[in-house]
C-alpha cells in the first residue's frame, strides 16, 4: 500500500496466482470490460502464441470514494509456468492481498498445490508471510467436465480460514464476487493495521460501494 496525501489517495496492489491456463488473465479481462470507462485504465497484457501469459498482465483502476478519497487499484496476474519464477517473485513484491485461481479439473490438483507451495515460497522470500497475508481462492472451470465436484470444495473451504469462491472467468459467473471478495480482505486487513478509517474518514462499506457504482453492480 502507498498512501499519496497530496492526491488523497490510496494505492493497493492485488495479485491474481495461480498455475498456468487455470484463468487469471480471463478475470482480468472480465473486470476490466465491467468497469466503467472513467474508473479503468488499459488492460496491459502480454501472451505468447500457446496462448500462455509471458510476463504479467496489469489492470490499473481507480475510483472516488464519497469522502473524496480516491482509491487506485494494481490488479496484476503472474505468469503460471514454472520457468517464469523471476517474474513471479517480483510481482508478488509489495502485494497487499492475492487472489489464487485454481483449475477446477481433477487433471489439474497437483498444478493447484504446486503452485500454492510456490506462492508460500515466494512471499517468504519477499520476507512475507502466507498467514499475514490477505488471501482468497477461486476454483475456475466450474462450467468442464472432470471438475472437483461441488462438496469436495465446500470441505476445503470450512477447512481453510479463506474465502472461497467458485467461478467461470470465461462467463464472468463468481469472477466479480471474487473481486470484491479480494477486495474487502484486503482494506480489512489495511486499515487493522494503519487505521485508514481514522486517518480518512472512509470506510469499508464506502470504498465497496464506490466500486460497486463503477462497475454497475447492484448495491444490497
Ligand atoms: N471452459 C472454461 N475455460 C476457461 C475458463 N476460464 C478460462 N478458460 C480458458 O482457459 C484458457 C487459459 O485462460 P487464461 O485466462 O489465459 O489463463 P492464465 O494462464 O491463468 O492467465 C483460455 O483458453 C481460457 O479461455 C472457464 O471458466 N471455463
Ligand atoms: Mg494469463
Amino acid at each position: 500500500m502507498q498512501i499519496d496525501f497530496e492526491k488523497r489517495e490510496i494505492q493497493l496492489k492485488m495479485v491474481y496466482y495461480g498455475p498456468g491456463l487455470s484463468g487469471k488473465t480471463t478475470n482480468l479481462v472480465y473486470i476490466h470490460r465491467r468497469a466503467a470507462p472513467s474508473s479503468r485504465g488499459r488492460l496491459m497484457t502480454l501472451e505468447t502464441k500457446d496462448d500462455r501469459t509471458l510476463f504479467f498482465d496489469l489492470l490499473p483502476m481507480s475510483f472516488e470514494t464519497q469522502s473524496g478519497i480516491t482509491i487506485a487499484l494494481k490488479v496484476f496476474t503472474v505468469p503460471g509456468q514454472v520457468i517464469h519464477n523471476a517474474t513471479r517473485r517480483l510481482v508478488l513484491q509489495g502485494a497487499d492481498s492475492v487472489a489464487f485461481i485454481a483449475d477446477s479439473q481433477v487433471s489439474e490438483t497437483a498444478a493447484n498445490r504446486d503452485s500454492f507451495l510456490n506462492l508460500k515460497k515466494n512471499l517468504e522470500e519477499n520476507g512475507l508471510d502466507i498467514k499475514g497475508m490477505p488471501l482468497v481462492i477461486q476454483f475456475n472451470k466450474r462450467d468442464l467436465p472432470n471438475i472437483r465436484p461441488d462438496s469436495e470444495i465446500e470441505q476445503l473451504a470450512a477447512k481453510g480460514r479463506e474465502p472461497v469462491y467458485k467461478a467461470v472467468a470465461t462467463t464472468g459467473e463468481g469472477v466479480i464476487e471474487t473481486f470484491f471478495g479480494l477486495l474487502n480482505l484486503t482494506w480489512k486487513r489495511l486499515n487493522a493495521w494503519h487505521d485508514l478509517e481514522g486517518k480518512f474518514k472512509v470506510d469499508g462499506n464506502m470504498v465497496i460501494d464506490a466500486l460497486k457504482r463503477q462497475m454497475s453492480v447492484d448495491i444490497e
